[in-house]
């Protein structure tokens, strides 16, 4: 195996100049309500060469990949003038996952990560990994990053290496360069993940999506997606927190829930985006999707279709954590399509796309879970019943 030193990298350059060119298609739908992309809009090959390798001969004289990437998911989304832009989650081989902006003229394909990763104060030094960004345009006209911060167990026996804390932290920018760290969302609960910022004031104060938690995998006595309000963002407590959506046994979110990226605004209300998790024999299960809340009370559900949205299918179930979907990014374009920017097991990132129109209808005409085996079979039989008098009249299609 003799190389010249920098082969391996000329020869990574091109491949990665040749695939952040690629366009990608839409695949058709096979259920009429959104569409899938033939390829996966980030991931480990997306990531530049400048970031693996390091070019110095005298520091790496066999050219050898220095700092790898295992992985690239869980991405905020947001549209900035003709720009979209992916807020990544790249996961180093070291597990320490830091944030990235992709960005692309298009909202399906060519993505290009910035030259640099994005920088953010730490608040402490147990601070052991970030993840999962959620960027919400303010009303306040700032953009905020919400994402989790995770540390070591402070009061985990010495043996126990892998308990941990999770805690929501917050940044703001105006540009996705420069950010101000914030200090942690304070709430009654222990633990949080999957915190979202809604992006309007709730009677003059800033509003909360949380995922209370006891635990750092199993929420305990906690989950749900929860609600808080709190008035000043620079010292943002929750003193009540009340679940809006919560688990239900035998559903999609039986183990746990939380919210995807912050709603989009509709005149029928906010649409909103989660996932659900389920336990299985061959571990968890997450799927995504889609219900309605209020437009002047955001915490109360107004929609909630049975079953799942989005589930993971072909080379989706197949990665780090496998038989995941997990969405934090979405973005409503100009012309009223939704692109929803979603990660398969762990390892990589897709994009799916529906009009807004189509999203709402199947939010507000899909029938409710109706939690239990009769009465799913009656809610269907009636359908069937429906079509078939149907196709009598005008005959068969
Ligand atoms: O591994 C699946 C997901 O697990 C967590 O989500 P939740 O808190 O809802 O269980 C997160 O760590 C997420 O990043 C990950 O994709």
């Amino acid at each position: 195996m003799k190389k010249q030193p920098f082969e391996l990298f000329k020869q990574q350059q091109e491949k990665y100049q040749q695939l952040v060119q690629q366009k990608n298609r839409p695949v058709d739908s096979v259920n009429g309500i959104y569409q899938r992309y033939t390829s996966p809009v980030l991931t480990v090959e997306h990531v530049p060469p400048t970031w693996r390798f390091d070019l110095d001969p005298i520091r790496n004289p066999y050219g050898l990949e220095r700092l790898s990437v295992n992985a690239v998911f869980n991405s905020g989304a947001i549209k900035l003038q003709d720009r979209y832009l992916l807020m990544a989650r790249v996961e180093g081989a070291d597990r320490k996952s830091f944030f990235a902006v992709a960005e692309s003229k298009s909202p399906v394909d060519q993505f290009t990560f910035w030259d640099y990763p994005v920088v953010i104060d730490e608040l402490d030094t147990a601070e052991t990994n970030w993840y999962d960004m959620r960027l919400v345009q303010h009303e306040d006209g700032w953009i905020y990053g919400l994402f989790c911060v995770e540390s070591k167990d402070p009061q985990a026996p010495q043996s126990d290496t892998s308990s941990a804390v999770a805690a929501a932290g917050i940044a703001r920018t105006r540009d996705l360069i420069t950010w101000r760290r914030l200090p942690n969302l304070q709430t009654p609960s222990p633990q949080q993940r999957n915190v979202v910022l809604h992006p309007e004031f709730i009677d003059g104060q800033y509003a909360f999506y949380t995922r209370p938690q006891d635990g750092f995998i199993e929420t305990g006595s906690g989950g749900g997606i929860g609600w808080g309000l709190t008035k000043d963002i620079e010292n943002p407590r929750l003193s009540k927190e009340m679940i809006i959506d919560e688990k239900i046994y035998h559903t999609i979110k039986e183990v746990k829930n939380g919210l995807g990226p912050a709603p989009l605004k509709t005149r029928h209300g906010w649409l909103q985006l989660a996932h659900g998790v389920r336990n299985t024999a061959a571990g968890l299960r997450y799927v995504l999707y889609l219900f309605m809340t209020d437009l002047k009370k955001p915490w109360v559900v107004t929609h909630m279709p049975g079953g799942y949205f989005m589930a993971p299918q072909d080379q989706e179930r197949i990665g780090d954590v496998s038989n995941v979907l997990f969405s934090n990014g979405w973005i409503l374009d100009e012309d009223q399509t939704v692109y929803i920017y979603y990660a398969s097991s762990d390892t990589r990132m897709h994009v799916a796309a529906s009009p807004l129109d189509r999203l709402i209808d199947y939010v507000m005409n899909t029938p409710e879970d109706p939690g239990r085996t009769s009465a799913c079979v009656r809610q269907r039989m009636e359908m069937i019943q429906r079509n078939l008098n149907r196709l009598k009249k005008i005959g068969p299609a």
